[in-house]
């Protein structure tokens, strides 16, 4: 069985080698925490008012998303999950750039096509579409990593998926070519207990997650995904290990969703009471803000302030998304073809005219509504 690496304590106290970074590096990881923590409850409550149609909470596992996004270089790429709010916000995508995907609104780098929290971004992060089917990303991660080494470039490729996408066919594949053929990509498993109703032991009868690394003859490594210092020097290493061309890293971040899987689940019915509580003691946010007190790189009114300006940022950011106007019909043919075909522009056409003569308010540009 593999050990658990932890840093800090769920106190905050010190109990591992402390990696060096410099306090604007560890006042960014608090802010893209609590920006995480804001946008979610945003996410959850404009969900419940019927403003959006559909979140993912991402409580409970800041600490994985922020730490493993900051040992990366902007040139690196990420295939994330779903549940990696705090990757775009620690690189620096604009909280208003995700509320637009939120709102699937026509500044949505996505045009609205995908779901709420399919973020896809070239800038300021490579940060590849999130997919829906589970694992699926994975492989194309590793295809991404194999390609940058081919150009003889030094990126690496950060693969994040949950403990249940270690069952999907996708983690096979990839982890077995990256194993083969010393892929610059790190796999990192958000073990967060659950895949939907699913418990881990109906999930694996492995001893852990970090062990299926052997079977690839790739290192696994086992870490308390609460522990955002714990995170970083994980996957430091690894990134540098794949930087290096020695191949790739199976990280298993332990930690707990602490929320439902989606806004369309109820995990009363499911997660024991119990678990949940015992969690909470474990909090990511509690233990950092206490080691940043402790270690004085900030006092506690430093830290509500920071938390009240990341509230506003994320509440003018949603306020900014909600205004801006739908997708035009005309995005539904755009961007798949330079030259659109024949039968295609046909199509288009036949749309904005079927529409039109409907009175649903199409205009020649296929601008929808009017
Ligand atoms: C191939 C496939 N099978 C099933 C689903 C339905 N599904 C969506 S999320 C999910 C659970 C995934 O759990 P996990 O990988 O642990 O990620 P988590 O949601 O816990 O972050 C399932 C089964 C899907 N999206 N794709
Ligand atoms: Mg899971």
């Amino acid at each position: 069985m593999n050990a658990t690496l932890q840093i800090l304590d769920p106190a905050g106290r010190k109990v591992g080698k402390v990696p060096k970074l410099k306090h604007e590096q560890l006042l960014r990881m608090l802010r893209a925490m609590l920006m995480t923590r804001h946008f979610d409850d945003r996410c959850m409550k404009l969900q419940r008012t019927g403003k959006i149609g559909f979140s993912i909470p991402n409580t409970g596992i800041e600490a994985v998303s922020v730490g493993a996004a900051a040992p990366l270089r902007k040139t690196d790429w990420i295939a994330p999950s779903y549940r990696d709010f705090g990757m775009a916000l620690y690189l620096g995508v604009p909280a208003e750039a995700m509320m637009d995907n939120m709102f699937g609104n026509a500044a949505d780098t996505g045009r609205g096509r995908q779901m709420p929290v399919h973020f896809s971004f070239v800038e300021p992060v490579r940060y590849l579409s999130i997919s829906s089917p589970i694992g699926t990303h994975i492989p194309q991660g590793v295809g991404i990593a194999m390609a940058m080494r081919k150009r003889g470039e030094d990126g690496v490729c950060l693969i994040s998926f949950g403990d249940g996408g270690t069952s999907s066919q996708g983690f096979h594949s990839g982890m077995n070519f990256a194993g083969v053929f010393s892929a610059p990509a790190i796999f990192l498993c958000q073990n967060n207990q659950w895949a939907i109703s699913c418990p881990l032991d109906k999930q694996t009868a492995s001893e852990t997650i970090a062990i299926k690394g052997e079977a690839y003859g790739i290192p696994g490594v086992r870490v308390d995904g609460n522990d955002v210092l714990a995170v970083y020097q994980v996957v430091h290493d690894a990134v540098r290990r794949a930087r290096a061309g020695e191949g790739p890293t199976l990280i298993e971040a332990v930690t707990m969703r602490m929320g439902g899987h989606s806004t369309s689940d109820d995990p009363t019915r499911y997660v024991d009471k119990g678990m949940l509580e015992e969690w909470r003691e474990k909090d990511p946010l509690k233990r950092f803000r206490q080691y940043l007190l402790e270690e004085a790189v900030l006092d506690a009114r430093q830290i509500e302030q920071l938390d009240e300006e990341c509230a506003a940022v994320i509440l003018e950011a949603a306020k900014a998304a909600e205004a801006k106007t739908r997708p035009p019909l005309e995005t539904v043919f755009t961007d798949v073809y330079q030259d659109m075909p024949e039968h295609i522009r046909a199509q288009r056409e036949w749309c904005i005219h079927h529409y039109s003569s409907r009175g649903e308010g199409v205009n020649e540009k296929g601008e929808f509504p009017l």
